[in-house]
């Protein structure tokens, strides 16, 4: 292939744009535009490769609709907007960007995590209305981090990340329930004991949700699952919004079920269920655990060489698919 035509979907670190303009045609999106689904696909006639942020869905439709899209690579771990056994079947290189994000993710996750065991933001807003008048005893009590049982609930990459700092840091006693036990040598790195979820559910103290989103792990967490923590306990989501069932939840925190939620992610972002809004035991961020100017710029490049790769007739750096040969031919 001669140039190759790139779509970048949204505003991404201008060197990145500079180097794949050396060897492709690009269209960017330089001015953060948020495209519909049908401005996407008219955008997308003619291009390659689409360099994709992990929110719009690249489904049958729009791989059906753009015939010369041959690689779609997201600038994200997750990859739910990700219609992979259609992308597969169309014969479409899907990648994502593992790795690169994981130490800042967990970093993240530990932040939250302290922010809402320690009342950080509802502190902050207490002092900012003018609300702090002298030492109390019983002013804004949280709840203890180090030395506490921690839950992980998806034990990949950034789960065991979590477990390092939370048992090297925190001195932590680190429980988990993963689809897969980790081998002996990695439980034993992380310092984290494997248990079923039920047990996971009844013994943490905090609980972090770092799994993928899948049709299975839809509402992993709901009413029934929130009735077997204890009520001291708080519950931190850094996953997807779609694990949690987020009615159930405001219901947990409202009765005193449950102490308080950290969330970084939300079932219909950028809108919050508004349950959520009115809560003081919760902290609430725009989805940013990955949002450091350093992990920004390397998931975008990995993104491009991903995108770069599979349009010079190279493997990709971190494929998520297979494509079907012969579908494939039909696009190159
Ligand atoms: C992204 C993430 O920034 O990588 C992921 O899966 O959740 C974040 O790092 C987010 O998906 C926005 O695109």
């Amino acid at each position: 292939m001669s140039r190759p035509h790139i779509l970048i979907a949204r505003a991404i670190a201008p060197q990145v744009v500079d180097f794949l303009r050396q060897s492709c045609e690009v269209q960017d999106n330089q001015a953060d535009i948020h495209w519909s689904q049908e401005a996407l696909i008219a955008q997308l006639q003619g291009k390659d490769g689409l360099l994709a942020t992990g929110i719009q869905p690249v489904d049958a439709a729009l791989l059906a609709a753009c015939p010369q899209l041959k690689a779609v690579a997201n600038m994200t771990v997750g990859y739910n907007n990700f219609d992979v056994a259609a992308l597969t079947a169309a014969g479409v290189q899907a990648s994502n960007t593992p790795d690169v994000l994981t130490e800042t993710t967990a970093d993240f996750g530990f932040a939250l995590l302290m922010a809402t065991a320690r009342r950080i933001t509802e502190g902050e807003h207490f002092l900012r209305a003018g609300k702090w008048q002298e030492w109390q005893y019983h002013m804004l009590l949280g709840t203890e981090v180090h030395g506490s049982t921690l839950g992980i609930l998806g034990m990949g990459r950034i789960g065991q990340a979590i477990a390092r700092r939370a048992a090297k840091g925190f001195g932590m006693r680190v429980l988990y329930h993963n689809r897969s036990r980790l081998s002996e040598a990695l439980e034993a790195d992380c310092q984290a004991q494997y248990v079923d979820k039920e047990s996971l559910l009844r013994q943490a103290d905090h609980l972090v949700l770092v799994l993928p989103l899948t049709p299975e792990n839809y509402h992993t967490i709901g009413a029934a699952e929130l009735a077997l923590m204890r009520p001291s306990a708080t519950l931190i989501n850094i996953a997807r919004g779609g694990i949690v069932d987020e009615v159930a939840l405001v219901q947990a925190l409202q009765t005193g079920r449950l102490a308080a939620a950290g969330l970084d992610v939300f079932e219909g972002e950028p809108q919050i269920y508004p349950g959520l809004l009115q809560l003081p035991n919760v902290v609430l961020t725009p989805h940013i655990a990955s949002a450091t100017a350093a992990t920004r710029l390397k998931m975008c490049q990995l993104a491009a060489d991903n995108l770069l790769a599979v349009l010079q007739g190279k493997p990709a750096l971190t494929p998520v698919n297979t494509p079907d040969p012969a579908a494939q031919a039909q696009r190159f």
